[in-house]
């Protein structure tokens, strides 16, 4: 039986949540020094991945980028795992082998997180040309962002694409900035979403710290790309409230702005129109709030003491 239209916002709101505080919970981990390298979060950005994919169906495949763990984490993969496999666990959903940036689950149609800008795009493409070789009704969603519309690669693959008509939602997180530099001095052609048309095909821009808007837009984008009538470009308009990646200062933009944005907080958006709109309580509401902070910190617990991979695990997938 469906779910009711409601449960499905109480469970967006909680997906929302779940990816706000694994990433503060990842950010402390490496300012504790208990995790080494560097991450990339999307804190500010959950709309976007809990839109689309809540409007996609859990067997549609899932591309995604460097800042892939609200793509995983709104796909239903276990945050235990999740954080395993960026603590170089084996219970990771690569053995520990890949992280952040090669985290993929064949059984969550997740083809994977890609450190390469623009790199996706292309494998989504692939994969929509194998789904439709084969008739199936599955589609794909590639996740990247407004940097990436720049390579190479997002032109060839709209281009063949649209020619082969081939079942993609291409999903732009336009968060302002590739890095230090803002869209505005990296970017000809603004919209995003209108370079679509250069490629014959359906370009749409949505608010992207709207929950509700993206869920909409999405799926319209999904319904027409599930017809076969050809991929669909979908441009979200959103901000990262946190640096690039883990030592960034963010002096490339000045703080008033970052208020700015801050005002239009997903997260917060959403609890103020499941209150008014839809007449959830603040209670229920904090009461989720509480069983997230639970469940991440129960998570990393977890995680933490899991084995770490040895010789033997990191040789394992290497076939010659
Ligand atoms: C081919 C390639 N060039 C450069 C980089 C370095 N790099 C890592 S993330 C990034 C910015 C990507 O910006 P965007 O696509 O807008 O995604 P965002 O980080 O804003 O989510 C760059 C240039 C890279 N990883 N790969």
């Amino acid at each position: 039986m469906e779910p009711k239209p409601i449960d499905l916002l109480l469970d967006c709101f909680r997906k929302m949540l779940l990816i706000r505080r694994f990433e503060e919970t990842l950010s402390d981990l490496f300012e504790r020094g208990a995790l080494g390298g560097t991450s990339h979060f999307c804190i500010g950005q959950e709309a976007c991945a809990v839109g689309v994919i809540s409007a996609a169906a859990d067997t549609d495949y899932i591309v995604s980028n460097h800042r892939g763990h609200g793509h995983l984490l709104a796909r239903g993969l276990d945050p235990v795992r999740v954080f395993g496999e960026l603590m170089g666990r084996t219970i990771g959903y690569c053995g520990g082998r890949g992280g952040s940036q090669h985290m993929c689950a064949m059984d969550h149609s997740f083809l994977g997180t890609n450190g390469i800008t623009g790199g996706g795009i292309p494998v989504a493409t692939g994969a929509a040309f194998a789904l439709k070789y084969r008739k199936e009704s599955r589609l794909v969603l590639a996740f990247f962002g407004d940097g990436a519309a720049n390579q190479g690669t997002f032109h060839e693959s709209l281009n063949i694409a649209s020619l082969w008509k081939l079942p993609v939602l291409y999903v732009c997180e336009n968060n302002r900035y590739g890095m230090s530099v803002p869209v505005s001095a990296s970017t000809s052609c603004l919209p995003i979403a209108k370079r679509a048309a250069a490629y014959s095909m359906r370009g749409v821009t949505a608010d992207g710290m709207d929950l509700l808007a993206v869920r909409r837009v999405a799926a319209e984008c999904i319904a027409h790309v599930r017809s076969g009538a050809g991929p669909v470009l979908l441009e979200l308009e959103t901000y990262r409230f946190c640096g690039h990646s883990k030592n960034d200062p963010r002096v490339y933009r000045s703080r008033e702005e970052e208020a700015r944005w801050a005002e239009r907080d997903c997260i917060v958006l959403l609890g103020k129109r499941l209150r008014e709109e839809f007449g959830i309580s603040p209670d229920r509401l904090e009461s989720i709030r509480t069983e997230v902070d639970a469940e991440v910190e129960q998570a990393v617990a977890e995680a933490q003491a899991a084995p770490s991979g040895d010789d033997r695990c990191a040789l394992g997938g290497v076939y010659a």
